[in-house]
C-alpha cells in the first residue's frame, strides 16, 4: 500500500486506478463508481459505465485478490428502453450500491430521466441477472444505501433528499423495501467543514461494536468548483438517527493526478466496501468520475476519527 500522504486515514492500493478506460472490453467514456460484494472468495464489483452516448448503464468485474479485476465483455444492466420503466431511466441509471440481506442481493440506485432523479431498487442472485422491485423516492433524491438487516422489525436505509436546496443524509424504513416512509434527517452540511456544502451516503452502512459506521461523501464548494471526499459517521445501532461520532476530517481527500483531473475533477466517491479478517477495510471508489481505485486500511481507525473530539 501506498503512504504517499500522511493526511489521509485511508491509504491507496500502488496500482490504482484498477479499473481504467483501457481495461474496458467495449467502447465507453468512463467507468467510475462501482460496488463491490464478495461471494465466496470472489470479489464482484459492479461498475458504472458512461457509454459514449452519454448516459450511464452497469458492468461487472470480477477478482480473486480484490485489486485485480476483469471485467466481463457484455454490461449486466441497461436503461429500459421500453415499458414502464423507460421514461424514468431515459437519461440513465447510475451509482449503484449492494447490499446482501439473509442471503439476497440488493442494489439501490439512481435513476435519471424525464422526471429528475430517484432512487430504484433491485434485486439479484448473481449480479448479472436484475428484477426491479420500484421506485423507492420521491423526485430530486439519490445515494440510496440500505442498511444489512432490519432494524426493530423494519428494513432501513439512508439517502439524500434535497430539499430548500440543501443536500442532507436522511434515513427512511419500510416493512417490504418497496413502501418507505417514517422519515428523519440523521446528518447535515457543516459549516467550514469540508463537508460544509452537500452529504450524502456512500458506503451501506456497515456493523461495528459501537453502532453502524456510515462512509459518507461530503463536498465543500470553492471557486474552482466542488471539492469531493470521503468522511465518516457512527450512528446508534437501535436507532441510526440518533449520531454518536462523526469525523472531523476526512478519511480520503483527491489528491493524485488520477483523482484531480478528468471529466469531474477534484472527485473521491465511494459506493462500497469489503471487510475481512481482523477489521480490513477494502473501499472502492471512484476517482475524478474517471476511473476506479480501491483504498485500504482498518475499521478501528475510522471509527476512532469518529470518536474524535474537536478541541
Ligand atoms: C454526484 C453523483 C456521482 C458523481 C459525483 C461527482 O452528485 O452524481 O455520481 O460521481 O456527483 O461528479
Amino acid at each position: 500500500m501506498e503512504k504517499t500522504h500522511k493526511t489521509d486515514l485511508l491509504d491507496r492500493y500502488e496500482s490504482n486506478p484498477i479499473i481504467k478506460l483501457e481495461d474496458m472490453p467495449f467502447r465507453c467514456n468512463t467507468v467510475f463508481n462501482g460496488s463491490p460484494v464478495k461471494i465466496g472468495d470472489e470479489y464482484l464489483l459492479l461498475l458504472r459505465v458512461e457509454g459514449l452516448q452519454g448516459y450511464s448503464f452497469f458492468a461487472l468485474a470480477k477478482s480473486n485478490d480484490g485489486f485485480n479485476f476483469e471485467v466481463e465483455p457484455e454490461p449486466v444492466m441497461l436503461p429500459a428502453k421500453e415499458g414502464k420503466w423507460a421514461p424514468w431511466e431515459s437519461h440513465g441509471i447510475e451509482d449503484p450500491r449492494i447490499t446482501e440481506i439473509d442471503g439476497k442481493y440488493y442494489v439501490l440506485y439512481t435513476i435519471v430521466g424525464d422526471y429528475g432523479h430517484f432512487i430504484a431498487i433491485a434485486e439479484t442472485d448473481n449480479m448479472r441477472d436484475f428484477r426491479r422491485l420500484g421506485v423507492i423516492s420521491g423526485p430530486g433524491n439519490k445515494d440510496g444505501v440500505l442498511f444489512p438487516e432490519k432494524i426493530n422489525g423494519l428494513y432501513a436505509r439512508l439517502d439524500r433528499p434535497i430539499g430548500n436546496d440543501i443536500g442532507s443524509i436522511w434515513i427512511s424504513y419500510s416493512p417490504d423495501l418497496v413502501n418507505w416512509g417514517f422519515s428523519d434527517v440523521v446528518i447535515e452540511p457543516r459549516p467550514r467543514y469540508w463537508d460544509s456544502y452537500r452529504i450524502g451516503a456512500s458506503v451501506p452502512p456497515i456493523p461495528t461494536k459501537f453502532g453502524w459506521l456510515e462512509i459518507y461523501h461530503g463536498v465543500k464548494m470553492t471557486s474552482g468548483g466542488p471539492i469531493y471526499k470521503t468522511g465518516a459517521v457512527l450512528l446508534d445501532r437501535e436507532n441510526p438517527a440518533l449520531v454518536i461520532g462523526r469525523s472531523l476530517i476526512p478519511l480520503l481527500s483527491p489528491r493524485k493526478d488520477y483523482e484531480r483531473v478528468g471529466d469531474v475533477g477534484n472527485v473521491v466517491f465511494a459506493c462500497g466496501a469489503v471487510i475481512e479478517g481482523d477489521g480490513d477495510i477494502k473501499m472502492y471508489y471512484g476517482a475524478a468520475d474517471t476511473a476506479i481505485c480501491v483504498s485500504t486500511g482498518k475499521v478501528d481507525d475510522i471509527l476512532s476519527a469518529c470518536l474524535e473530539i474537536d478541541k
